[in-house]
């Protein structure tokens, strides 16, 4: 494991719940911690082949002082989506400090952490009501847009049978590949979002909709809950799932098989 540190960058802003600390600049400390393999940049002896450290305190001074925010917190959880945003990290950990809080007791600081690693994830997309393509490429801006999503890959858009008995329309279907810093609970409420926005209606059990987004593989987690079950419980069955997804991740390695994409059977 490798990871470039930095410990104490002080930086002067107005973050705070009191009205004069959204006015008054105090003191701002930030830990940072970036896993990332540098072991070819040290090899080279060349800072493309690292996370530059001072690249990553600029962003760290811009985000802290170019926003206003009531909680720690809050700018935590910003700062470490602008450095997911920038930089290519596998895991960030972000301490923020307030040395000079408002406490009325002797303190030496106080603090947040926030703690996330990068994981890559294959989502189906389906539309089979209204346009459809519209609707597809919505949900594509959509995700972009998310903080703490990125999307690296986007297969063919296919058109193709309703599957389930219910839905009456065709479908237009796709895969797409993420890399995010969310947890599966928090990437399952960004989707509800994104569905909600673009029309969803949770009506009828298997019918026709305007957009539909399923986690396929969230990484290597094998997931068993009621609301959300990974790798996807039917992903098998639907051809409408494997065939964009043998087209952007043939090689991935299915958790619950050790299978390739790739060589899974289209029924
Ligand atoms: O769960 C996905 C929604 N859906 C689809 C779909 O996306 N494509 C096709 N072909 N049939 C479907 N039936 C349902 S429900």
């Amino acid at each position: 494991m490798n990871a470039v540190k930095i410990r104490g960058l002080e930086v002067w802003a107005c973050h705070g719940v009191h009205a004069d600390e959204k006015k008054q600049k105090q003191k701002f400390i930030f830990d940072c911690e970036l896993e990332t393999d540098f072991y070819h940049g040290a090899k080279k002896d060349d800072l493309a082949g690292t996370l530059n450290y001072s690249a990553v305190c600029d962003l760290l001074v811009e985000t802290a002082r170019s926003n206003t925010f009531n909680l720690i917190e809050t700018l935590a959880y910003t700062g470490v989506y602008a450095i997911f945003k920038a930089f290519d990290t596998q895991k960030i950990t972000l301490s923020v400090y307030k040395p000079q809080a408002p406490v009325k007791h002797p303190f030496n600081t106080v603090g947040v952490t926030v703690g996330v690693e990068c994981e890559t994830v294959y989502l189906s997309l389906g539309s089979s009501q209204g346009d459809k393509k519209a609707y597809l490429d919505n949900a594509i801006k959509a995700l972009k847009k998310t903080d703490g999503i990125k999307v690296k890959k986007v297969s063919s858009y296919i058109e193709t049978e309703p599957y389930g008995g219910v839905a009456e329309n065709g479908f237009l279907n796709c895969a797409v590949e993420i890399q995010t810093i969310l947890t599966p609970k928090q990437l399952l409420e960004e989707i509800h979002r994104i569905e909600a926005e673009n029309g969803r209606r949770r009506e009828v059990r298997w019918g026709d909709r305007t957009l539909d987004i399923d986690i396929v593989f969230f990484g290597n987690k094998i997931i068993d809950e009621p609301d959300l079950v990974v790798p996807h419980a039917d992903y098998l069955n639907r051809n409408f799932v494997l065939e964009p997804l043998k087209e952007i991740a043939p090689n991935f390695v299915c958790p619950d098989s050790s299978k390739k994409v790739k060589d899974l059977p289209l029924l």
